[in-house]
């Protein structure tokens, strides 16, 4: 085994992988952009040495530079987790011939797999399903146009060199055809710099099923099950699960041969996914699946595979990085069931938007699994991925979950950033996902149930304007009785009862127990269970998953509201002024009555909410006064 390894990316995977290196106690040395100066990945890592700039092709992309680093740090290898350089195979031959090791397969497999046409041409002939198509040299437009009336409308094409989508082109209808086929093309050559198509038949309702493999040096490969990566948006993966629902047990046997012969069939080494696609329409059949691209790759949803599994995907990396072996294909069992989310930093109801911003809180509940690379008090910057975390839950059945999923979601706390926390939750709620009835469009086709804004809660206003005051724990409090609460310029009246009920422009609340950011709350007759949270001048209440929050409008901005503010002692409801034992320019300290009411029967003694100095009385001895009224300002002193 290696006794130190550079970890040649950042975020997540980064800390990922040093976790495992240290468990295996090989030192790690981090790499790190300006922007990542104290990023989570940096302060883990044994060491950590400066890259440059923050954006990525001045940072994480530049090979040289990574390792010059493994060298200066006396690193033997090089782990590129996912992304930045991990599939660059002149990388690997840089990384190889600095004497050091690349933990991944070899620069040819690499290649193999890096054109769909030669791909297919290669899984064709190691007898793995591909889909049916034309993927040979002959570019001629007429001869193209002429295959895909064989292959039968729709047809899919595809630049070879494509990839997340891009250069590929549904044509229904031939009088079509040489239109898109232009279109792909022309993609291909701008984003890939290559204007080679294949023509496939048009899969109607694709699954996106993928098995995870590794190789070793020795011609040894295994498959560890398949994931289920149907839920995707602009082929971005949201959710993952493994196993694929409805799979059979002949299906996934072929499955995975399959994808074990296109390992042995490119000399594949470490960790890879052989992605197929599976016709939805159909039902899953133990020949209904064809070969669409390798990643020659440790994945970002590996923790389902992980789950159910019970590996450590990176740590096998490292084993036979150093000359280990796979293990048995027998001795790897699947164990109930594992569902990943990916959170991002997103603007949902913008259209998906990236967000940025500085995670003022970010909370995940116990007992779930969460692979992320930012803390508390981290910003989500412009320059990289907005991914925030993995959330990863494992149960028995299928069912238990996708229950423990939406409980971890709804307990997840984020502030300081937008997030697709809620997207997710109403995801994993959708009725056809939960059935296990999935493709690839079923997030487009529900989307506007998916992003529509949530239906408040009866009362939400209310407990918002609860929670914007400071009234203390256990509400016992100094302060006047009766408050005006602005939220997002509109004004509130909030009335303290005792006992944590709670008066809002008539509307009851009763505040049941707190603990916490936790509140068991009775609004308008339901009792529910609400996260509440005042910080940087808003107030934040997730309330079954879904979020509400307004701005806390300044009391002293008279503006805004001209009788707010903790200073201004108000009485609390109609009633008798008994005693008024305060007078301007009295220096008082908190707690010291200052106003005795009488009101139905009962005395209230209005208290100083501050140390401070009397300003205005406006009470007198024996006025009656309405609920509302102000007594008396307090200054600060
Ligand atoms: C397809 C297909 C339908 N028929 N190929 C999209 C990205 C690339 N990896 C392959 N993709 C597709 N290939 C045929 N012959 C539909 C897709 C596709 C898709 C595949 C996997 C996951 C999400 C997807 C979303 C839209 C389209």
């Amino acid at each position: 085994m290696f006794t130190k390894m550079l970890i040649a990316n950042r975020g997540e995977i980064a800390c990922r992988i040093i976790e495992t290196a240290h468990k295996m106690g090989v030192a790690t040395v981090a790499v790190y952009s300006d922007a990542d100066a104290s990023a989570k990945h940096v302060m883990l890592a044994g060491e950590a040495v400066r890259i440059g700039a923050a954006p990525v092709g001045e940072s994480y992309l530049l090979g040289d530079r990574i390792i010059a680093a493994a060298l200066e740090t006396g690193a033997e290898a090089v782990h590129p987790g996912y992304g930045f350089l991990s599939e660059n195979p002149e990388f690997v031959e840089a990384v190889e011939a600095a004497g050091l090791v690349f933990i991944g397969p070899s620069a040819s497999a690499i290649r193999a797999m890096g054109l769909k046409d030669a791909a297919k041409v290669l899984m064709e002939a190691a007898e793995v399903p591909v889909v049916p198509g034309y993927h040979g040299d002959n570019q001629d437009d007429a001869f193209l146009a002429a295959m895909a009336g064989e292959i039968g409308y729709p047809v899919l094409i595809k630049a070879v060199a494509g990839g997340g989508g891009k250069g590929m082109r549904r044509v229904d209808d031939s009088a079509l055809f040489i239109e898109s086929l232009n279109a792909a093309r022309r993609e291909g050559s701008a984003s890939f710099g290559n204007d080679q198509v294949l023509i496939e038949k048009y899969i109607l309702s694709p699954r996106h099923i993928e098995m995870q493999v590794f190789g070793d040096n020795h011609g040894g490969a295994v498959h560890l099950f398949e994931r289920d990566c149907s839920l995707q948006r602009r082929h971005q993966k949201v959710i993952e699960e493994a196993p694929a629902p409805g799979m059979t047990d002949e299906m996934r046997e072929a499955m995975g041969a399959a994808a074990v012969k296109a390992a042995q069939a490119i000399g594949y080494s470490g960790a890879g996914t052989v992605e197929f696609i599976v016709d939805g329409a159909e039902g899953l059949r133990a020949d209904g699946f064809w070969f669409m691209e390798m990643n020659t790759r440790l994945q970002v949803e590996h923790p389902v595979t992980e789950a159910v599994t019970g590996l450590d995907l990176v740590q096998l990396q490292l084993e036979v990085a150093s000359g280990g072996r796979v293990p048995e294909q027998a001795a790897i069992v699947c164990n109930g069931h594992a569902i990943e989310a990916r959170i991002y930093a997103e603007d949902v109801p913008a259209g998906f938007l990236p967000a940025t911003g500085r995670l003022t809180v970010l909370d995940f509940p116990d007992g779930v699994r969460i692979d992320s690379g930012v803390r508390a008090g981290d910003d989500i910057s412009p320059y990289y991925d907005p991914m925030i975390a993995k959330l990863t839950v494992h149960g028995e059945t299928r069912a238990a979950a996708l229950a423990a999923m939406q409980g971890a979601l709804r307990r997840t706390d984020i502030i300081g950033c937008k997030t697709n926390v809620e997207f997710l939750g109403r995801l994993v709620a959708q009725p056809d996902f939960a059935a296990g009835n999935m493709d690839t469009g079923l997030i487009e086709r529900e989307l506007a149930a998916l992003v529509a804004e949530p239906v408040e809660p009866t009362g939400v206003r209310a407990l918002l304007a609860v929670a914007a005051q400071d009234w203390g724990e256990g509400f016992t409090l100094w302060q006047p009785l009766r408050q005006r609460v602005g939220l997002d310029g509109e004004g509130l009246w909030v009335q303290v009862l005792g006992g944590g009920w709670f008066r809002v422009d008539g509307f009851e609340v009763e505040v049941l127990a707190r603990e916490g950011a936790h509140w068991q709350v009775r609004l308008g007759g339901h009792i529910v269970r609400a996260r509440v949270r005042r910080l940087d001048g808003r107030v934040y209440v997730v309330i079954n998953g879904e979020r509400f929050d307004a701005g806390i409008d300044d009391p002293l901005n008279r503006d805004v509201s001209v009788e707010a503010g903790a200073g201004v002692l108000v009485a609390p409801m109609p009633g008798l002024v008994q005693a008024v034992l305060a007078a301007a320019g009295d220096a008082v300290e908190a707690g010291a009555a200052l106003v005795v009411m009488e009101a139905m029967k009962m005395e209230h003694t209005l208290r100083a909410p501050f140390d401070g100095v009397v300003g205005e009385v406006l009470a007198s001895v024996g006025g009656q006064v309405e609920s509302g009224v102000v007594l008396l300002r307090m200054e600060e002193a």
